[in-house]
């Protein structure tokens, strides 16, 4: 076993990773070599899916499947080693498939990459065994960590977009042009290049193809359901019957909505499904009373103290045992844990019988609400005001900080920026980094709230166009504005969007709480050269630093 892709990965003097019989998250070794032998495979279709689009050839279901399979591969997503077995069988399968259809348009495949050529064992044993070839750090030895370093953090904000695609395919969103790219940078990842300048055009190419991603997500979902509206939600629990809903997948969300609708029972959000209750076409559901519950990492209390059944829609799972809720938490889609009931298809009667089984809350607590709908549309209402507000001097900053939540006593360092951000400044905040901060009272200015709840992390691409606009306005670039960006990162969706952000030039971004293990010494420099990048400090240096500069 060899992960290094998460902030809580395993770090020591001799090294870092995770790579003894589990990792910090509960994967197993097991676990982690099949994702590794998934990936490889995968990148093989991919080789394929490439040479296939020479002939014409272009199979809408395995251009589909390949970033969904990835996606599985995230950290905190599938730790069902049975689960990851059948997506190795099924890209072995599309492999094969795409093989013989170049082969018959006598396509010349001497070429094929190691990763195409892969031939895989018929059992588990069959497949670990055939792991080690296959680990992220593979070639080590001769090449170095600066160039392993860099090939990680292609594949793991390769993997950020792959989960963005499967996001937005859910809400009807493909791109062929999208497609064919991804899987040229999956298929060249495979070929364990060594050269620096290509690995880092990789990254920023990979950073550019995610925008386009997030900004078809972003019409997937306001297509869907309109565009987010600035919505108080309750965060304290309503009395009667409930479900709870957590992760990012708004399709499913609304199909829950509509099969509960006069059964009696309260629809919660967690988690990164919070910004759901700004969208039109889901907040109507008279039923979705509120959000339960804080980021991902307190799920092994907050779940369990929750009287009804919970549905996880994507990431993040943590391990449901812990808290004694394994038999009446689902899973969905690429999200897996052993044991634990998965529902394919659209049917929810499973979730809906346990919550009329379960007790559901007793009685109502006194509301506690909290704003959240400033995607795009949104903040490009209020654009005029702020406008305004900077010109008259009300406003003298803008602080984004969002990202990722986790329980590392170091993040405590967001809600202290958040709380030491002067009154004269707005904070915009998105993905489950905000549950640190946005229970809290910012006040206004002029009437427009100081802390506007962006959305989902994916949603990072409005905060963009917030950014893009101010920056026509005021007839600057975005590097100009007086805007800083504090992110918190996780995950590997986390990654690729920061490589969207370096992609686009966005300079001086502060990185925290930690910077990732695969990136050496060197390639950090790289990056502070580049592209200013900081490695968060103190909340006083650091802001000082910040306003001092502006
Ligand atoms: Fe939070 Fe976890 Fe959004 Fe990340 S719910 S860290 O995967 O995707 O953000
Ligand atoms: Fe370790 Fe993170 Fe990988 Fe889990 S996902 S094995 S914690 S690096």
């Amino acid at each position: 076993m060899f992960c290094v892709q998460c902030e809580q990965t395993i770090r020591t003097p001799a090294g870092n990773g995770c790579s003894f019989a589990q990792g910090m998250c509960g994967k197993t070794s097991e676990t982690s070599d099949l994702q590794d032998v998934l990936i490889y495979t995968l990148q093989g279709v991919s080789w394929y899916a490439l040479r296939a689009r020479e002939f014409g050839i272009v199979n809408a279901d395995i251009d589909a499947f390949v970033p969904r399979a990835f996606f599985a591969t995230l950290t905190n997503v599938n730790f069902d080693s049975d689960r990851i077995v059948a997506f190795i069988r099924e890209a072995n399968a599309a492999r094969d498939f795409l093989k013989n259809a170049c082969s018959e348009k006598g396509a010349d495949l001497s070429d094929a990459t190691a990763a195409a050529r892969f031939e895989l064992a018929e059992d588990m044993a069959g497949l670990l065994l055939q792991a080690p070839a296959t680990l992220p750090n593979r070639g080590l030895a001769e090449v170095g960590e600066d160039i392993v370093g860099l090939r990680l953090l292609c594949l793991y904000g390769l993997k950020g977009a792959a989960a963005y695609m499967e996001h937005a395919r859910v809400l009807h969103q493909q791109s062929q042009e999208i497609y064919a790219e991804f899987h040229k940078h999956m298929s060249w990842l495979a070929t364990d290049s060594a050269e620096v300048g290509a690995l880092l055009e990789c990254a920023m190419a990979i950073g550019q193809m995610n925008y386009k991603v997030m900004e078809m997500l972003d019409k997937g979902e306001t297509e869907a359901f309109g565009h987010p509206e600035p919505t108080q939600v309750n965060v304290k629990p309503v009395k009667g019957k409930c479900i709870v809903v957590s992760g990012h997948d708004l399709i499913d969300l609304e199909e829950i909505l509509k099969q509960t609708e006069g059964k009696g029972i309260n629809v919660y959000t967690n988690g990164e499904m919070l910004p759901a209750h700004g969208y039109p076409e889901l907040k109507k559901y008279k039923h979705l009373v509120g959000n339960y519950g804080s980021a991902w990492q307190n799920q092994q209390h907050e779940f369990a103290e929750f009287p009804g059944p919970i549905v996880m829609t994507s990431n993040c799972i943590i391990d449901p045992n812990v808290g004694n809720y394994a038999d009446r938490i689902y899973t969905r889609n690429i999200v897996g844990w052993p044991g634990v009931n998965h529902i394919e298809g659209e049917d929810f009667s499973a979730v809906i019988e346990k919550a009329l089984e379960m007790p559901g809350f007793e009685y109502d607590e006194i509301p506690h609400n909290i704003l959240t709908g400033f995607a795009r549309n949104a903040l490009m209402s209020a654009a005029p005001a702020v406008v305004e507000g900077v010109k008259n001097g009300d406003i003298k900053h803008f602080f984004l900080i969002g990202g990722c939540d986790g329980d590392k006593a170091e993040r405590s360092y967001y809600k202290e920026f958040a709380e030491s951000v002067p009154q004269d400044s707005l904070i915009l905040t998105l993905a489950c980094g905000k549950f640190k901060f946005n229970k809290l009272e910012f006040g206004d200015i002029n009437g427009i709230p100081r802390l506007l709840d962006v959305g989902q992390c994916n949603d990072a691409y409005s905060a963009i166009q917030l950014a893009l606009a101010l920056a026509e306005t005021f007839e600057c670039g975005v590097n100009d504005l007086p805007l800083s960006l504090i992110l918190s990162w996780f995950e590997q969706k986390a990654i690729v969007i920061l490589l969207t952000l370096l992609s686009l030039g966005i300079k001086n971004i502060h990185v925290g709480p930690t910077a990732p293990a695969f990136l050496t010494d060197n390639l950090l420099g790289v990056l502070v050269d580049k592209f200013d990048l900081k490695l968060t400090s103190t909340v006083e240096q650091d802001l000082n630093a910040i306003l001092n500069a502006a």
